[in-house]
């Protein structure tokens, strides 16, 4: 049986009377030691985005406003999930093409990331993609 591309981690709120509160920790919804941060926001209407794979790095995605669509591919099966809740995390390991769609206006994706950026641990086309993962 083959496994899901789509990995989702439940990420626990603390809500009280005051509203909510969202806590991604190692050893609970964060499986690595985090060495970098960046978060998305400010999309442009009918802007998609990544279109690109990673030899190594492996992170947690969270859109802690709004939504978007995040679409999977292994080079040979292409699952798709909308993240669309603070609660809902997505892990994304390397191998993986992925594109970012459906943005809504007021979206911010968070994205905890196991390394510091690496303009080398990029891949951007998608023919040697397939070609590395085939
Ligand atoms: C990913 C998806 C989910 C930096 O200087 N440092 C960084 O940490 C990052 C992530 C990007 N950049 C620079 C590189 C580009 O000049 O910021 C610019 C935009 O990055 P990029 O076009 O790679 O962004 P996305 O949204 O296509 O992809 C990003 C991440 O790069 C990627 O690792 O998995 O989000």
């Amino acid at each position: 049986m083959t496994s899901p591309l789509v990995q989702l981690v439940p990420i626990p709120q603390r809500g009280d009377a005051r509203g909510q509160l969202s806590v991604a920790e190692l050893g609970g919804a964060l499986p690595f030691v985090v060495r970098r941060v960046y978060w998305i926001h400010g999309t442009k209407p009918g802007v998609s985005r990544g279109f690109h794979a990673h030899k190594q790095l492996h992170q947690l995605c969270v859109c802690v406003a709004g939504s978007v669509r995040i679409s999977l591919f292994d080079g040979r099966r292409e699952e798709s999930v909308v993240l669309d809740a603070s609660t809902k995390g997505l892990l994304i390991g390397p191998g993986l093409w992925r594109e970012m769609h459906d943005f809504s206006p007021d979206s911010v994706l968070m994205v905890f990331a196991d390394s510091e950026y690496k303009e080398s641990d990029y891949i951007k086309s998608k023919e040697d993609f397939i070609k590395s993962v085939i």
